[in-house]
């Protein structure tokens, strides 16, 4: 007895350690995960009607699943404790006891039952339609870049999503090549974009800030899969009709010289073959995103640069050594050509 004794009370000061230094690390990723601004990934701070909802149900498993981990590892150290083998008493155990077996399978059976009756109910809202009202939006997956277009509005933008807060947005997913899928944490959960076949998804955002909602391609699509990312803005409903207002504008005719030039460069180096300029009648290839507002882009390429000028320039000079596998190929544009190039882009407001 006097050898077993200080051991076993070793153990268990062992073991109660270990826990505590494991939901110690445990709490420091929540904690972390829960600083939306640093983690702008996270799914632990849902800023929309149907985050919010799945956020819910994960929350309820979390707490259930929770309990019930807590619940049985205190039972097996408390077991092992009351019940171990000590000198001059063996350790005990028994078989068959129809009520405990009734109790510990009716047990699991409400836990899963309160799963589910949640999570089937959170998902028919997700699978109806979307509210009456709601904003109509076409989001298409290109290997490696984001299409979204307003058919009501007559808005085509690449890479950057602009929402008015508080009205349910009716998003439809397309594709043109192969399967993406369409995550923002915040907002919504994923769905696939399907080469022929239209998929869709709704949420109301509730949150109106300043900085984008940050979001990828969730759906391993080729090389660039990682560099397929893209933005929401979620403003006021007066801002994001302000934005509407330009975004509708045609080009406006540049005036400065070197801009100038390079409108006549965008058509000499055929760039008019793969990108629309909407009042630039030559230009209006659909390969590429549309330029017709590139300059009030925050960034470009989905979202993998800041879209200041050398980080235009560098990505004119060779797209491919900046995006591996990108479709816009390197068209060996001379220094001028670039400097005329990146003049013409900036003014594109
Ligand atoms: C063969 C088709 C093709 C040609 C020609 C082409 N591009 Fe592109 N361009 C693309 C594609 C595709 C993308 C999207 C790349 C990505 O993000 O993966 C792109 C992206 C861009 C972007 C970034 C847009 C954004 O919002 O992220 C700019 C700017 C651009 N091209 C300008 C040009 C200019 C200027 C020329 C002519 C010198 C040109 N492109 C020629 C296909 C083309
Ligand atoms: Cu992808």
């Amino acid at each position: 007895m006097s050898g077993s004794r200080p051991g076993g009370m070793i153990a268990i000061i062992a073991s109660l350690v270990v826990t505590g230094v494991v939901t110690f690390l445990i709490y420091l990723a929540f904690a972390e995960s829960l600083d939306a601004v640093r983690q702008p990934m996270t799914t632990f701070v849902p800023k929309s009607d149907n985050a919010e909802l799945v956020h819910g149900v994960y929350k309820l498993i979390f707490w259930l699943a929770g309990a019930v981990f807590v619940g049985i590892m205190a039972l097996t150290l408390a077991f092992s404790l009351v019940y171990r083998e000590r000198p001059g008493r063996e350790a005990r155990q028994f078989h068959g006891n129809s009520r405990l077996e009734v109790v510990w399978t009716l047990i699991p059976v409400l836990l899963v039952v309160a799963m589910a009756v949640p999570t089937f109910s959170a998902m028919s809202v997700l699978s109806k339609p979307a509210p009456q009202g709601a904003l109509q939006v076409v989001a298409v997956g290109h290997q490696w870049w984001w299409e979204f277009q307003y058919p009501e509005l007559g808005i085509t933008t690449a890479n950057e999503l602009h929402l008015p807060v508080n009205r349910p947005v009716n998003v439809t997913l397309r594709s043109v090549d192969v399967i993406h899928s369409f995550w923002v944490p915040q907002l919504t959960g994923k769905i696939d974009n399907v080469p022929g076949h239209d998929n869709h998804l709704w949420f109301t955002p509730t949150e109106a800030r300043p900085e984008p909602y940050l979001a990828q391609c969730a759906e391993f699509c080729g090389l660039s899969h990682a560099n397929m990312r893209f933005r929401v803005f979620v403003s006021e409903t007066p801002a994001f009709e302000t934005w509407v207002k330009d975004a509708k504008t045609e080009r406006v005719a540049p005036s400065a010289d070197l801009a100038k030039a390079g409108e006549q460069q965008f058509t000499a180096s055929g760039c008019i073959a793969c990108h629309t300029i909407r009042g630039n009648p030559t230009a209006v290839g659909k390969i590429g995103p549309d330029l017709t507002h590139f300059a009030s882009r925050t960034t470009l390429a989905s979202a993998m640069m800041d879209r200041t000028p050398e980080n235009v320039r560098k990505w004119l000079h060779n797209p491919p050594a900046i995006k591996p596998g990108s479709l816009m190929p390197n068209l060996n544009l001379s220094p001028e050509a670039l400097d005329k190039l990146v003049a013409y882009l900036d003014g594109l407001k």
